[in-house]
């Protein structure tokens, strides 16, 4: 480790308050929220700000029903060079004239939201107001895939990449490219992109068959940095020769600018000052792909909880320098698109999931609780034909419908069995998911959008910091 981290390291067990313009500490809670792409993250913040902001539908965080937020509202953000997360906007496209979800979003992205926060009981008698910061962090969870590349030399990740990709049908033509190649030739650049190009239409191939180990994360999700030399290798065989210059040389650079400029950067300016972290899945999505997507979405759960167990890597442990994340909420969104009646059944599969992620990836430390939540409810219940079914405008045809999705199991062992022996499809039926549009909202004066538990989930990550 170079001193520079550890420095950066001690720099960051003094963070959790910040200081204010009149000199008074203002204790600061950092909320990670990540999930897959289309998870519901942008929806999950927009909508969590909006009913902090008015906060007549949140019940459930204890510090909102009984008056103690007194007051909430956006603030500058503590970090300059991090984009700010485009609330009014996506706040638009959900609540506007005419509702749309909000556009997806390939980055990370920061917002805080203040509160004047009076406790109640025993601890508002001795203690006056105080304001609280929340700052809400938005990054993609594949970006928390990458960590597993930390620890391994380029050698020892193309020769596990090439096997994994080596039994697969979507990998036959990259490891020809890779094991026809002799990496000892010289550099020759448009040979380099084809090469990763290749690579890439593996990863893209493998992400839409339900599986998650795509590393490089970022060669999914390049943003600014498409093109650039850190995203153009690819996994290569070691040659017999590898003189400066080579292709292979040059790759095995490439990799290790990847990991100290491109991984390393987000673990240590982001990842590390999380203090509360949210992860988002699409549990139904994945129950209607099929039980293959519900065990890689296992794995992914394992994966991104390995990220956060305490000593999991020894790079990542140095640059914590023991601070670790307090509670982590696995929450499976859209529960809209289900009957309330069916939502206990959502929760125990999330639970058993969840329990299962923290057997895999032997994880203990942080507080850990699995929930069903819609952030933004875009439907209705109703009952027809001796059904439980929802209603909600449909996406494509602007037309209202009613909708159902099909029973899942009271065993969450099924779904989860299932998806562990490979099975080729769910023996008791088939599970749907429509694409509904976010209602028209007639908001009363103090409520925020309609949403099912997201108060739950606020009193989870939040709910002691604000008493
Ligand atoms: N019915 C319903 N659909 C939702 C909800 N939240 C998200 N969705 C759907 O999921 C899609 C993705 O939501 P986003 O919030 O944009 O997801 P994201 O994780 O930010 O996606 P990226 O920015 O692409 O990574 C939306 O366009 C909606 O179709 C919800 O609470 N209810
Ligand atoms: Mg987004």
């Amino acid at each position: 480790m170079i001193l520079y981290d550890i420095v950066d390291g001690i720099g960051r067990t003094v963070e959790g308050a910040t200081q204010s313009v009149t000199g008074v500490f203002e204790p600061t809670i950092r909320l990670g929220v990540t999930g897959l792409s289309r998870a519901g993250k942008t929806v999950f913040i927009t909508s969590l700000i909006a009913n902090l902001m008015d906060r007549a539908r949140m019940g459930q965080l204890r510090a909102a029903a009984d008056g103690g937020i007194q007051t909430a509202y956006l603030h500058p953000q503590p970090d300059d060079t991090i984009p700010r997360f485009d609330f009014e906007t996506h706040l638009a496209a959900l609540t506007g004239a005419d509702p749309h979800w909000p556009v997806s979003t390939r980055s990370i992205s920061e917002l805080r939201l203040s509160m004047r926060v009076q406790p109640t009981g025993l601890m508002g008698m001795v203690s006056g107001p105080r304001t609280v910061h929340l700052d809400i962090v938005d990054y993609p969870g594949e970006w928390l895939l990458d960590l597993g590349l930390m620890d391994k030399s380029y050698a020892q990740w193309s020769e596990e990449a090439l096997t994994r990709a080596d039994g697969r049908d979507a990998g036959a033509a990259f490891v020809a490219l890779a094991r026809s190649t002799d990496g000892g030739v010289k550099l020759d650049e448009p040979q380099a992109k084809r090469f990763a190009e290749a690579y890439t239409a593996y990863l893209q191939a493998i992400r839409e068959a339900g599986y998650s180990d795509y590393t490089p994360g970022r060669f999914l999700l390049p943003g600014d940095l498409e093109g650039s030399p850190v995203l153009t290798f690819a996994p290569m065989p070691v040659p017999e020769v590898t003189k400066r210059g080579s292709l292979y040389r040059e790759f095995e650079r490439r990799f290790e600018a990847y990991k100290s400029k491109v991984v390393k950067p987000f673990f240590r300016d982001h990842f590390s000052r999380i203090d509360r972290q949210v992860v988002l899945v699409d549990a139904l999505g994945a129950i209607h792909s099929g039980p293959q997507a519900v065990d890689d979405l296992s794995n992914a759960m394992a994966d991104i909880l390995g990220a956060f167990r305490p000593g999991a890597n020894a790079w990542l442990s140095q640059l914590l320098f023991g601070k670790r994340v307090e509670k982590i909420l696995f929450a499976a969104t859209k529960a809209d698109h289900l009957h309330h009646s069916q939502h206990g059944r959502l929760t125990a599969i999330m639970e058993a999931l969840l329990r299962e992620a923290r057997d895999r990836a032997d994880f203990a430390g942080a507080k850990t609780q699995a929930m069903s939540i819609a952030a933004l409810r875009a439907t209705t219940e109703d009952h027809l034909q001796g059904l439980d079914v929802v209603r909600g405008r449909l996406v494509d045809t602007g037309k209202q419908a009613a909708f159902y999705p099909g029973e899942l199991p009271s065993d969450p062992a099924k779904i989860i069995g299932a998806a562990r022996d490979g099975a080729q499809g769910w023996l008791d039926g088939e599970y749907s998911v429509m694409n509904f549009a976010p209602a028209k909202l007639n908001l009363a004066p103090g409520e925020g959008p309609p949403h099912i538990r997201l108060d739950r989930a606020a009193e989870f990550l939040i709910g002691d910091r604000l008493r």
